[in-house]
């Protein structure tokens, strides 16, 4: 059994929340009865628009509550959950309130003793809007890589999503683990953190997918080509390529036989495209696989759609994976 699971599904989880890591929701705020378990209210909807979705990760062993500062948290043996609200103010750069979140996430790592993430998500409102000259998602980066120059101990960072919301504020929320991921990146793509400054003053923090245990987490994964954007604003020469970087990424990682347990969420710009992926995607990872389809801005403005996979199949393993 792998160490922990994730499920999309209609209802907060009920009255056995014993295994629960955190529970991240799709079209709701905070809601008072989950007590103490970790919530995080996404600026992101359900592509279905009928109501609200929720992402349940549970552990296989019991899970313990912790906050630590601004970062909710739950612990489970050997997998932490924790997410942080980002503190933007008015007069406040992005790139400032980012870089604080991070070194709170980092906080929050070093004291749980989970010192190594292991996979993050992005959510922030208004991404590819200008604040004050520069695009939010390239101001997101310059904190981001700042907080990981200062604290991070891997060599490179772990698996990421980032992707942008329409209503609400902007959240981060993470996994971590006590030793780090092996990380894993496409041959068919330039590393993020090697991007050329043709998509802002510093290249994105993420590695294109990372591999704890046998547990395989692939970023938020687009049809992108070496550094460059192929196929933009059409809809079937994008899924094809995006789910070839799939296929590729699963393949490296040594998944390629697609067994396992796999969850899978789709960032559409449009929502009405949910079909056409959800064909592809049933065909790459099986009927059986978990699929949430949700409406989101993708990053770069002519990219219709991102998609990113868990492979959830072992146990965790004691032995450092990787040299830190
Ligand atoms: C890309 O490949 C598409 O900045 O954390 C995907 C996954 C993307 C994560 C991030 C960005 C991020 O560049 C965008």
């Amino acid at each position: 059994m792998a160490y922990c699971s994730c499920d999309f599904q209609r209802f907060t989880p009920g009255a056995n929340t014993e295994h629960v890591l955190g529970t991240i929701s799709y079209g709701r705020e905070q809601s008072a009865e989950l007590g103490p378990i970790p919530f995080v209210a996404t600026p992101l909807r359900p592509a279905a628009r009928d109501g609200t979705v929720f992402e349940v990760w549970t552990a296989s062993t019991p899970t313990t509550s912790v906050r630590i500062g601004p970062v909710a948290g739950a612990c489970s043996d050997v997998l932490a959950f924790g997410t942080i609200t980002v503190p933007e103010g008015k007069d406040v750069p992005l790139e400032d309130a980012v870089e604080r979140a991070y070194h709170h996430i980092f906080d929050f790592l070093e004291q749980s003793g989970f010192r190594e993430p292991i996979r993050f998500w992005n959510y922030l409102t208004a991404i590819t809007a200008d604040e004050h000259g520069l695009e939010r998602y390239r101001r997101f980066n310059i904190g981001r890589h700042r907080a990981f120059l200062a604290r991070l101990r891997q060599p490179t960072p772990p698996a990421a999503s980032c992707v942008g919301g329409y209503e609400g504020v902007s959240v981060v929320y993470f996994l971590a683990a006590r030793t780090a991921p092996v990380v894993i990146e496409n041959p068919r793509q330039v590393s993020a953190y090697a991007y050329p400054p043709v998509y802002g003053p510093t290249s994105p923090s993420f590695s294109r997918a990372s591999l704890h245990g046998e547990n395989l987490f692939i970023s938020g994964t687009a049809s992108i080509v070496g550094h460059e954007t192929r196929h933009g604003g059409e809809l079937r020469g994008q899924l094809m390529e995006t789910m070839e970087n799939l296929s590729t990424l699963s393949h490296v990682a040594g998944c390629g036989d697609m067994s396992g347990d796999w969850a899978i969420k789709a960032y559409l710009r449009d929502p009405s495209h949910s079909e056409i992926v959800d064909q592809a995607v049933r065909e790459l990872f099986g009927p059986q696989s978990r699929r949430l389809y949700l409406h989101a801005e993708v990053c770069r403005t002519d990219l219709l759609l991102e998609i990113e996979a868990c492979c959830l199949r072992g146990q965790e393993s004691n032995a450092p994976q990787a040299s830190v």
